[in-house]
């Protein structure tokens, strides 16, 4: 009989503690698929802060690096610089990106640093309960904004891949969604092609994903499918944003 489905060999054989319908258990199998497609296990190490990412090491059977609150490029950075035989991914959310790590994004992206970042935007500080973050679209409640993000005292959501792709050091920037079985093939591929763009050794990919927090935003999962479908995607929209390195060869499913 012919096998057709598997767990990938670095995903831990143990229940995922993420909230009904999280995103989080979705990316990392999609991650622990890439690197076993690559073969390059014993090479990879990814890089968690604070966040529900901070979770990874546990499900990931790679080696994993913690590091502060909005750290991981700049820790990328020197982990890459001083072992670039070795396949370095960041794994972080929009509170440790957008926010507390805005400046260690925006220059290792412009640095080109050949690293490749993984960015869960769930429009929310996912691990604290709840609060604003960058991405909290105008009018959305939180629980540091329970009447919605008002304009005037929180300012605009930060759109990170449009920003990023105004710089000349990243080579491949793209915004996908972990909303549908379509939409998550297309995050496979893009995933996949940010690590062999890494792999070819042609600099920095960045890779958003529109993620569902269901606990925190008051939903259940099938309401959260729902609001990045209607919500979230018009002011964040998919697509390419960047991409330097596309003669290369189209990803497979
Ligand atoms: C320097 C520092 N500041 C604040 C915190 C508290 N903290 C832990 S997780 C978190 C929010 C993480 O949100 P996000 O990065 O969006 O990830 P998510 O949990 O939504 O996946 C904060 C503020 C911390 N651990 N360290």
């Amino acid at each position: 009989m012919e096998k057709v489905f598997a767990r990938p060999s670095c995903l831990k054989d143990k229940p995922f503690r993420y909230c009904p319908g999280c995103s989080h258990g979705v990316l990392h199998r999609i991650i622990a698929e890439t690197i076993d497609r690559f073969g390059i296990r014993d090479r990879t190490i990814g890089i968690a802060p604070v966040g529900c990412a901070v979770f990874a090491y546990d499900y990931l059977d790679i080696d994993m690096v913690e590091v502060p609150h909005g750290r991981p490029p700049a820790v990328a950075t020197g982990m890459k610089r001083s072992r670039p035989e070795n396949i370095i991914f960041s794994y972080q959310g929009d509170g440790d990106l957008a926010a507390i790590g805005t400046a260690e994004i925006v220059h290792a992206a412009a640095r080109g640093e050949n690293i490749t970042v993984l960015f869960v935007n769930n429009g929310n500080y996912g691990m604290t309960g709840g609060q604003m973050a960058p991405t909290t679209l105008l009018g959305q409640k939180t629980t540091t904004t329970p009447a919605g993000r008002d304009v005037r005292s929180a300012g605009n959501p930060i759109r990170v891949c449009e920003m990023l792709a105004t710089l000349d050091g990243p080579v491949y920037i793209e915004r996908v969604a972990l909303d549908s079985p379509k939409n998550i093939l297309a995050a496979k591929r893009a995933i996949q092609k940010a690590f062999r763009y890494q792999i070819e050794g042609r600099g920095f990919s960045l890779i958003e994903m529109l993620s569902l927090c269901p606990t925190d935003w008051g939903m259940a999962p099938v309401q959260a499918v729902d609001w990045v479908r209607d919500h979230m995607a018009p002011y964040f929209p998919l697509g390419v944003y960047k991409d330097q390195g596309s003669a290369g060869k189209a990803e497979t499913d």
